[in-house]
């Protein structure tokens, strides 16, 4: 007999038919407009042979070679052992190394998207248990926004991610607003994806409307399709990682011809002046006008001139994606776009200003935010130790050592046990090469995992987990206003078990099993945390009891929050003094002398042009003269479901697609369809060619979360056959303020392959030993 049941991911909310346990297919929810093709691609990847059946212990661990030393981690075969024997190992290693080296040497950061599900949230179960254990060392911001995240407080204030409720709605942008800038543009792929779930994917129908209403959109960015061809957006091919100096310009042009509203600029910011000497060259002698940009972008005179005019002529949004900041000095194009949107006098106007992120998840754009659910409890970390989340390898290489981060210095804590549950490092990070190296240093690592991809074969304890189809929970995605019940589809495949499972019977030997479950099981907890989030709710807003919700397949609706919200510049434009902003100055820092007073060589106190360390005019473009863009793949989240049948269709003779200019292609002899060799000096992939003009001259495109497959695993510098593009970007700081990842500067070239057949391994297991 045929059942049907809700399921919700990262990538929308489906209904899972199952047979006998079987799962036999994922259909969208007839309700959503754009249902994502990832959902039903993951009926191939629920029990493939990746899965991790048992647990399992790296065999050069077990035997107790000198840990830390022999340098097998990644390469070496696994012994499957029980479940008692794998707690029994990873209790004991938790207890020596506090034990010996003190709570902080153990690494929780575990930074990671895990799997949709309040209460199964990896991060939040693994950091509750490690706390609990005695503390741990975190991490702090995230790989996606970690420049935007540092760099915004100080300059409109507010909470990191407060942003999200303070730019304007699509549908304001519909009414309101004439003419949209969207530096990274606005790619559509990503609306795939909403944290935490989504019912209905919106962004599509929304940027539909607002072309409807005759708004026109500009595409900044060396990729065409990062704008949906019905936006019919102008499109503007930079130089990567130069949208700081075509900013600059732009503000230049306005500057010299009247084009900005003085009035706001002297109410509502702070340092305009200091800022505009810069812009006129007053200290460096360089004058940062069209012309001077012209050289650096590639983008014409004419254009920048253009730009600026309509900027200030017309009602106006200035847009930045994430990919920009993710990049050498990835603060300053988003410091610079506020600063572009306050000279366009369009901040804190319906539907006009500045927002960040517009088509980078469903919900930006789409709501505010909604009533809140109540999660799982955090227990406080007794150790304060934290590291800037994308310093790992430095960590690990350089204990001890001290670096840089927003106006603190820090000292890199020795890490002795690394415990990751719910991310992949080894898609993640940046030049993988390096992080193997690192990797060797640790005495232990644990890893709890779905599926053998790389992270797992790099582990010393891998715990099989069971995934989101396997467990009971429920979903409520990121301002989405859908609560969606997740009863269980299938039994965990092997002996796999709950995050949660794992971590109450490893408290239960560690002496602390009461403290972690609240005596609740895992049925009770979901329960608890629905029934919690009922009873908070407010003004007249209901929701049904948890039985009644657990049987509807839609799920059930809590209310969107609607504003003023704190930080608004439509309140700052009205009256600075009685709505200031969270800022120093309680204005708009054009100069920040916070960050001034930092004296950082790579941030200073406002708005700089700083050349990249690898872009297309560095010297180094001789050697390799092709920009890797590595973007968000459309076919899968990040490597989740890189196994599963959508992906897997995308591949070129097993490979990740790398799209090339036809320009390029042809002087290298490419064609489509052919196995190619992207390299420089960190490594080199495989990965199969589509040629295309939507990609400018000078930039390759090969998007992030192919499982890292290196030849010879373990071993740095070999190369990757199945095209994860971490195996060539570079590990470097965006500056000392954030020191978030710099994936998007990195120098290729690329050549056709006429290597060996090298076989794709990155689906197939380690070598097991029973
Ligand atoms: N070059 C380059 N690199 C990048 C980026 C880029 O643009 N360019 N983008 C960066 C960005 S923005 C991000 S957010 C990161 C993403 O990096 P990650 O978030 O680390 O990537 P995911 O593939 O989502 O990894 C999630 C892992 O958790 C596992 N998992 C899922 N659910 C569960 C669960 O319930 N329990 C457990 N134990 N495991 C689970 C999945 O199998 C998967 O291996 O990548 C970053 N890396
Ligand atoms: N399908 C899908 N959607 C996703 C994700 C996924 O893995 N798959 N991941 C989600 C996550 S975690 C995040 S953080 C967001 C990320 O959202 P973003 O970081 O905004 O997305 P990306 O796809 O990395 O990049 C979008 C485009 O930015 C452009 N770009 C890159 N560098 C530059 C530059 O220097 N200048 C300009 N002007 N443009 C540049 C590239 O052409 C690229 O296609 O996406 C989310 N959405
Ligand atoms: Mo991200």
């Amino acid at each position: 007999m045929e059942r049907r049941v809700p399921v919700a991911t990262h990538w929308g909310s489906f209904v899972a038919v199952v047979d006998s346990g079987r799962l036999l297919r994922l259909e969208p929810r007839g309700d959503d407009p754009a249902p994502s093709p990832i959902g039903p691609g993951m009926v191939a990847a629920a029990e493939d042979a990746a899965r991790v059946r048992h647990p399992a212990v790296r065999k050069g661990w077990l035997d107790g070679l000198p840990r830390g030393r022999e340098g097998a981690r990644g390469s070496d075969a696994f012994v499957e052992v029980s479940w008692d024997d794998a707690l029994s190992m990873v209790s004991e290693e938790l207890r020596r190394v506090r034990g010996q080296y003190g709570d902080s040497a153990v690494f929780g950061g575990s930074y990671g998207w895990a799997s949709a599900g309040v209460f199964h949230n990896a991060q939040s179960q693994l950091q509750r248990f490690l706390a609990l254990g005695g503390g741990y060392t975190d991490s702090r911001n995230t790989y996606s926004t970690a420049a935007l995240e540092v760099i915004l407080p100080h300059v409109i204030g507010g909470a990191p991610w407060s942003y999200q409720s303070r730019m304007p709605l699509w549908h304001e942008i519909a009414e309101s607003c004439e003419f949209v800038v969207a530096f990274g543009g606005l790619a559509l792929k990503n609306s795939q994806i909403n944290p935490g779930g989504l019912a209905r994917h919106r962004t599509r129908e929304l940027q539909q409307r607002c072309r409807d209403a005759g708004v026109r959109f500009v595409n900044v960015s060396p990729i065409r399709s990062d704008t949906a061809d019905f936006l019919d957006a102008q499109w503007v091919p930079v130089v990567p990682n130069t949208d700081t100096a075509l900013m600059l310009a732009i503000a230049h042009t306005m500057l010299v011809n009247g084009w900005y509203d003085a009035d706001f600029l002297a109410r509502c910011c702070e340092g305009f002046d200091r800022f505009t000497s810069y812009l006129t060259g007053d200290g460096d002698g360089v004058v940062k006008d069209a012309r001077w940009a012209a050289a650096i972008t590639g983008v014409e005179r004419d254009t920048i001139i253009d730009l600026s005019r309509r900027l200030f002529a017309q009602r106006s949004l200035v847009m930045v994606n994430y990919a920009i900041q993710r990049a050498d000095h990835g603060e300053q194009p988003v410091w610079m776009s506020v600063v572009l949107a306050a000279m366009a006098g369009s901040l804190g106007r319906p539907g006009c200003g500045w927002g960040a992120g517009y088509a980078t998840m469903d919900a930006t754009g789409v709501a505010p935010g909604r009533r809140s659910v109540v999660s799982v409890p955090r227990v406080e970390n007794p150790v304060t130790d934290f590291i800037p989340v994308a310093r790992i390898a430095d960590t690990l290489l350089e204990p001890g050592s001290t670096i840089d981060y927003d106006g603190q210095r820090l000292t890199l804590p020795h890490l002795r046990l690394i415990y990751w549950c719910g991310g992949n490092p080894f898609h993640h990070h940046q030049d993988l090469h390096r992080l193997t190296r690192a990797w060797q240093r640790p005495e232990t690592v644990v890893v709890h995992e779905a599926w053998w991809n790389t992270t797992a074969k790099f582990a010393d304890i891998v715990l099989p987990a069971a995934t989101s189809l396997e467990r009971d929970d429920f979903a409520a995605g990121f301002c989405d206003p859908h609560l969606v019940a997740m009863p269980k589809v299938r039994e965990p495949v092997g002996e796999a078990r709950t995050d949660h499972q794992i971590f109450a019977a490893l408290s239960a030997r560690l002496g602390y099993a009461r403290e972690f479950t609240q005596g609740r099981s895992e049925s009770e907890w979901v329960r608890h945390l629905y029934e919690r989030t009922r009873a908070d709710l407010r003004d007249g807003a209901v929701l049904p009891d948890f039985d009644d919700f657990w049987h509807r397949t839609l799920g059930v609706e809590l209310p969107l929050l609607s504003g003023p919200f704190p930080g608004s510049f439509e309140a700052l434009r009205a009256d600075p003094q009685r709505f200031p902003l969270g800022t120093p100055s309680g204005r708009i820092e054009i100069f920040s002398a916070e960050i001034d007073s930092f004296g950082y060589d790579d941030c200073a106190g406002h708005p700089m042009w700083f050349e990249p360390v690898e872009w297309l005019r560095a010297g180094l473009a001789d050697r390799y003269p092709l920009h890797l863009i590595s973007n968000q793949p459309a076919s899968r989240l990040h490597s989740q479901y890189d196994n599963g049948g959508h992906s897997l269709k995308s591949k070129i003779h097993g490979r990740e697609p790398v799209t090339i200019n036809p320009q390029d292609a042809s002087s290298r002899g490419i064609e489509s369809g052919m196995i190619v060799r992207v390299f420089n000096d960190r490594g080199s992939c495989l990965a199969g060619a589509i040629l295309s003009d939507a990609v400018m001259p000078g930039v390759l495109q090969l998007s992030t979360g192919a499982w890292w497959d290196p030849s010879r695993p373990g071993r740095s510098g070999t190369l990757d056959r199945h095209g994860n593009p971490n195996t060539l970007t570079g590990d470097r700081g965006c500056s000392r303020l954030s020191q978030g990842p710099s994936a998007h500067s990195a120098l290729v070239d690329i050549e056709v392959y006429e290597g060996p057949a090298e076989t794709v391994l990155a689906f197939t297991p380690p070598h097991l030993e029973h």
